[in-house]
């Protein structure tokens, strides 16, 4: 049979540090790599027979946050990455702040959005339901 190959682009959107670039590497490059702060965007695929994935990895320092609206109209999937460990409440206000504002807009509404609770692994981490009681 001959299928058509599908086509998915995946942005990862997130403040600075919620863990974006650490997961895209794993995704991409299958390795733990030390990341540094991402300038821009960096981009991977991943191949399959019938499905090629693009993933955009988008720098979530404050400066970089307004070019991510240019992306949104090739967006299939958003990821939203959240540091659970913040204890910081301005943090997990601002994270919010941002996801909110990217569903504010109706380019995306017809488009999957997942929001990933990211560095649980560490001790102090919240669970997603004390993150989401305290917002
Ligand atoms: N323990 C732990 N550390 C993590 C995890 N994910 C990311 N980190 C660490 O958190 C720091 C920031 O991770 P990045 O992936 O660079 O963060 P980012 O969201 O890409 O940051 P920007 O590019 O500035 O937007 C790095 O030191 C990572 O090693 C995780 O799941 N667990
Ligand atoms: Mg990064």
């Amino acid at each position: 049979m001959n299928f058509k190959k599908q086509w998915i682009n995946v942005l990862m959107f997130g403040l600075e540090n919620s863990g974006k670039s650490q997961l895209f590497n794993q995704w991409s490059k299958h390795k733990l790599i030390q990341t540094s702060p991402t300038k821009g965007f960096a981009i991977g695929t991943i191949q399959s027979e019938n499905v090629s994935v693009s993933i955009r990895d988008f720098g979530g320092q404050p400066h970089l946050r307004k070019l991510w609206c240019n992306y949104l109209q090739s967006a299939s999937v958003i990821f939203f990455v959240i540091d659970s460990t913040q204890r910081d409440y301005k943090q997990i206000q601002e994270a919010k702040f941002e996801l909110l504002n990217l569903l504010d807009n109706e380019m995306i509404d017809q488009v999957p959005f997942l929001v990933l609770f990211n560095q649980s692994d560490l001790q102090n981490s919240f669970t997603t339901e004390e993150i989401i009681g305290n917002t």
